[in-house]
């Protein structure tokens, strides 16, 4: 098939996404288009199957806010022209799906393409519920021929939010096996003498509670020798790095950035921690499940379909520095507990969140869709 994909390029799970999936897709046979400023994040290398278009965005000095979404609709208008596109997949509701409807809505009957969007967390809990996004979000969805959520509680969430009168179909996230694995060159790079190594990876925000992160941290300290790896950048970098020095660890707390090759470093770790305030799926831990590392989270959202406490890791409340300390002591310092609950972590990363299986899921609905678009436009449920 001949499918477009429209995600956030900058260092996400939504776009990490999008591009594994359009790999996982070119592989197969299908020819994927990539509309985006910016080629996705770890869209790296050359793929015979796979085009990358550019959206510019004219700046002049009356617009205070460039009209990005208007670009991105009339390129995606362009490419799906052109390269005669069956269905677009508009990953984060925000403004790629309401941009791919804008960009249908300008091409002729013979030209018309099916619309899947997927939803993938905060494109609802808190872009999307806004008030100015609301409608738009909503119009999207419903003229969408098909919507998907990353988990079941991101559905439910969008069902309860929205009261579409359409379905939303679960589909999991999933990451390659052959890429995400155990063992890592860079291990001893990372280490120092007997130390563990305590992982954090996220883009920083708020929602992600990396002060949380430093504070169970200080309280590992009193009992395990180890290191805190922090990956990523945000707004709440600052914030983080004040309160270690507050709390006068900052020597052990090292911050490498935004670093694309993850899969290098995640098997180094000896714990991954996420004590997010919610995540509507949870890629990170599931990519240290994969690298057999335990995980320790919080109990919050579709992290919960993702990681299984005390067998893959632990599910802790909200804030509850002390219960989330208790946990990670435990793990560093007992060798068979984190090889258990690594190798039970592996093992359901590779079967319930099976490449395979799930992009097959993908491949179904893109079948569906496209069958549905032949004499009318709005798809499925319409
Ligand atoms: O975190 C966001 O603001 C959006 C998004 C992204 O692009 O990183 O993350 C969401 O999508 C990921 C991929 O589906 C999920 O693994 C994350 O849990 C989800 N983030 C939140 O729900 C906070």
């Amino acid at each position: 098939m001949k499918i477009g994909i429209t995600c956030h390029p900058t260092a996400g799970g939504s776009g990490i996404l999008a591009t594994e999936l359009g790999l996982a897709l070119a592989e197969r046979g299908h020819e994927i288009h990539f509309v985006t400023t910016e080629p996705p994040f770890r869209l790296t290398g050359f793929y015979q199957n796979i085009r990358f278009h550019y959206v510019d965005v004219l700046s002049y000095p009356l617009f205070r806010f460039p009209p990005y979404s208007l670009a991105l609709a009339a390129r995606i208008s362009e490419v799906a022209e052109e390269h005669g596109i069956q269905v677009w997949h508009a990953h984060y509701a925000i403004p790629n799906a309401a941009a791919t409807l804008f960009a249908r809505s300008m091409l002729p009957p013979e030209r018309q393409f099916g619309i899947v969007t997927t939803l993938h967390g905060t494109d609802i809990t808190l872009v999307g519920s806004d008030p100015s996004f609301y409608r738009i979000t909503k119009f999207a969805m419903e003229k969408s021929c098909a919507v998907t959520a990353v988990s079941n509680w991101l559905k439910e969430e969008t069902e309860r939010e929205f009261q579409l009168e359409k379905p939303i179909h679960t589909i999991y996230n999933f990451l390659d096996p052959g890429k995400f694995k155990e063992v890592s060159s860079e291990k001893c790079q990372l280490q120092q003498d007997d130390e563990k190594i305590v992982m954090h990876i996220s883009n920083f925000r708020p929602v992600k509670r990396v002060t949380d992160v430093v504070r169970v941290f200080k309280k590992v300290l009193d009992h395990v020798n180890a290191r805190l790896i922090m990956v990523g950048e945000g707004p709440e970098r600052l914030a983080a790095q004040g309160v270690a020095k507050q709390l006068g660890i900052s020597d052990r707390i090292q911050y490498l950035g935004n670093y694309e090759q993850i899969e290098n470093i995640l098997p180094c770790a000896d714990l991954v921690f996420q004590p997010s305030e919610h995540e509507s799926f949870g890629l990170v831990p599931l990519e240290a499940m994969a690298c057999s590392v335990p995980v320790l989270a919080t109990a919050s959202g579709g992290i919960k379909e993702v990681v299984i406490h005390e067998e893959t890791g632990f599910l802790c409340e909200v804030g509850d520095i002390e219960a989330m300390a208790a946990c990670a002591i435990r793990v560093l310092c007992d060798d068979k507990l984190a090889k258990r609950m690594g190798e039970k972590g592996r093992a359901r990363a590779l079967d319930v969140f099976n490449r395979d299986k799930i992009v097959a899921q993908y491949e179904a609905l893109y079948e569906q869709v496209a069958a549905s678009i032949n004499g009318n436009h709005s798809g499925l449920w319409s």
